[in-house]
């Protein structure tokens, strides 16, 4: 979710990071709670954090928890980790909004695995009863969760081939649910810019706007593509090293090992 989470920070997203709690502020939870460490890499080079805390990471004290905490680090909207709640929170605030004629949006930002919880189905048939436009929810459809694919057998029995086709089931569901449903290649920033752009552009019908992402789990790191345990684990500096080099980091790559001897 790297590639959308800049795009929404630098270019979309109406914030103030040296005024977090200013009102008018869109809002933006992250549903999958978990890709914490993501957030907070996008918020300090945004400016709601010194980079150098991105080290304190996952520590006890930290503000910086495994999962965002909103009475810890201003500019998190909403405490997430549970998967399945933040959706609804977002919905509440995109609610609220309207009742307050403010013209902010909600962004929720929810895993496919997620979408197995029942919670995010309560919440996607709540918002299509209200015209909530300044919602918009990006499901980050990279069909793998935390053990596995998100599909393994099909309906008739056989197994998924790996990895797995997209046959458009979630497309299906948003746009069964009543929202309006747009797809973007969310490793393409072009792409990104231009369907985020469309999506807060409201339809007449006003209706909540789903985008399904189609992201690859640990993209342009060679060992990690596809690979679902690396879903949580810790790197060692020359599994880091390896990674910057992929990305086309070599300096970052050199600094990584060469910190790493001392
Ligand atoms: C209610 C709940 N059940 C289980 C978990 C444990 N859990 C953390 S991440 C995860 C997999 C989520 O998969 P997905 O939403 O696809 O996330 P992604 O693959 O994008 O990281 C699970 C089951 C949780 N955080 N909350």
């Amino acid at each position: 979710m790297a590639d959308f989470m800049t795009a929404l920070y630098f270019n979309v997203l109406d914030i103030r990071p040296s005024e977090p709690d200013w009102p008018d502020r869109d809002r933006i939870v992250l549903s999958k709670g978990h890709s914490s460490i993501g957030l907070y890499a996008v918020m300090a080079h945004r400016g709601y954090l010194p980079l150098e805390e991105l080290r304190t990471f996952d520590s006890i004290h930290t503000r910086l928890q495994g999962h965002p905490e909103m009475t810890r680090l201003p500019g998190i909207d909403m405490s997430t980790g549970s998967l399945g709640q933040g959706i609804s929170a977002a919905m509440g605030m995109a609610l609220g909004a309207k009742l307050l004629d403010k013209s902010f949006h909600a962004f929720a930002i929810v895993g496919d695995g997620e979408c197995q919880e029942g919670q995010v189905w309560e919440c996607a048939m709540a918002a299509a009863r209200y015209p909530l436009s300044n919602f918009i929810v990006i499901v980050d459809h990279n069909k793998l969760q935390q053990f596995g694919w998100l599909k393994e057998i099909g309906p008739d029995g056989t197994r998924f081939p790996f990895p797995p086709e997209d046959d458009g089931e979630l497309v299906r569901k948003w746009t069964a649910f009543g929202w309006r449903v747009l797809e973007m290649d969310g490793h393409d920033m072009a792409d990104i810019l231009r369907v985020l752009d469309e999506a807060l552009t409201p339809g007449d019908d006003q209706r909540p706007v789903c985008i399904v992402a189609h992201t690859v789990k640990g993209k342009g790191v060679s060992y990690m593509e596809g690979d679902y345990r690396w879903h949580a684990q810790v790197l060692t500096a020359e599994l880091a090293a390896q990674a910057f080099a992929d990305l086309g980091e070599p300096g970052l790559a050199a600094a990584t090992l060469e910190r790493s001897d001392k």
